[in-house]
């Protein structure tokens, strides 16, 4: 583990080999220590949280993955899909409450046309101007260009063109062809999904990943995910956070698998902070990690708790007991109690007020 330090301290870039010793040690406090470092001289004493509101707007999907609590059939009697007027409601009442963003993804609708989205973006900019809109993880955005026949960046193009401002981080899973074709057979490649943010990127959008973990992938499987990322990061710059995803089990086919540990937990936010070393940031998603264990996690590398959120569907289907959102207070009092400066953002990192 010294060793890896060193490499660390001197900016030598860390290997496959070498993520997964990181893995393998059980020197949970060392890894913190190495993850800390990193953090340290990235984000100083700053820890973000961001005002907004999640909107998943419609639980119809034609994927079905085995890992998806959230997601149902067109018959299904909880399905439902949000007419845009609801959803301009949502974003509202989102910006009375100070809200910056709105977060917007959903199953994908096996009727719904491009149109829709499109209709989407350009009500919610027409009534809510200010709030930056990040919508659609690459699985939605392959969706819609299968639907409408058009290119991944025309669809990309046509979106931002109606007010579609960045990527949220989501349906990346595991990259590894083999475990994805176990759990989620029916969604797009990991090089799919690298290619739509590479895509975004070199249109000047920005985009966050993730990595759901805690299924059936191996710590070898989890390395080389965060290695392709990197290498995509060092070609186009355009990711602002990674987030972890621990899986939740409850209410999915694959509701036998154990939780995840927060030994566990620990351990991939620091083995991230540390091999995703070209990543600015590094979130704490709380409403997965649970609270607790998210603001302990910000000594494990992380410098961002996410947001307000609001309404959360995905984690909570799945069994998640985190409360559905957090007040502002809340978040400001859970970063100082870590001893960090909480600074409100907005999507794309500029600093609105430092508390
Ligand atoms: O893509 C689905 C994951 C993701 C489960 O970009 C599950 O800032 C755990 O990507 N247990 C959606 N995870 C959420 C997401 C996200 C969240 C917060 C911030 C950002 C960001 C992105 O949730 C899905 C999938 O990977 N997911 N089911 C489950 N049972
Ligand atoms: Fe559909 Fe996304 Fe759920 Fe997969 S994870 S079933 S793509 S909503």
């Amino acid at each position: 583990m010294n060793k890896l330090f060193d490499k660390i301290k001197n900016n030598v870039r860390l290997s496959l080999e070498d993520g997964m010793k990181l893995y393998d040690s059980n020197d949970l406090a060392a890894l913190g220590q190495m993850a800390d470092y990193v953090r340290e001289k990235k984000n100083r004493n700053y820890t973000y949280f961001i005002v907004n509101r999640h909107v998943n707007y419609t639980n119809i999907c034609v994927n079905r993955c085995k890992f998806c609590a959230f997601s149902c059939d067109p018959d299904d009697k909880n399905a439902y899909l949000m007419p845009i007027k609801d959803i301009i409601v949502k974003a509202g009442l989102a910006k009375k409450e100070g809200a910056s963003e709105i977060h917007i993804v959903g199953g994908l609708h096996p009727d719904v046309p491009f149109d829709y989205y499109l209709e989407m973006m350009r009500e919610l900019k027409a009534t809510v101007p200010g709030m930056h809109i990040q919508a659609f993880t690459a699985v939605e955005i392959a969706h819609f260009a299968k639907i409408s026949g058009l290119s991944v960046e025309k669809t990309l193009a046509g979106l931002a063109k109606a007010g579609l401002d960045s990527l949220p981080g989501g349906g990346a899973e595991i990259f590894d062809a083999q475990v994805r074709q176990s759990i989620c057979e029916k969604k797009i490649s990991g090089d799919e999904w690298l290619r739509i943010h590479e895509t975004a990127h070199k249109m000047g959008m920005h985009s966050n990943a993730t990595m759901l973990y805690g299924h059936k992938e191996t710590p070898e499987q989890r390395v080389e995910h965060l290695l392709k990322l990197r290498a995509l990061q060092d070609e186009t710059n355009g990711f602002m956070a990674f987030i972890p995803l621990p899986f939740h089990p409850a209410n999915t086919q694959m509701s036998e698998t154990a939780r995840t540990t927060g030994m566990d937990d620990l351990k991939t936010m620091a083995v991230s902070r540390i091999m995703l070393d070209n990543f600015p940031h590094i979130k704490s998603f709380w409403i997965m990690l649970g609270i607790k264990l998210a603001q302990v996690a910000l000594h494990f590398g992380a410098d961002d708790l996410d947001g307000t959120v609001e309404e959360e569907k995905i984690t909570h289907s799945a069994g998640a007991t985190t409360p559905e959102s957090l007040t502002k207070d809340e978040i400001i009092a859970l970063i100082k109690s870590a001893y960090r400066t909480p600074v409100e953002r907005d999507t794309l990192y500029n600093k609105l007020k430092i508390y």
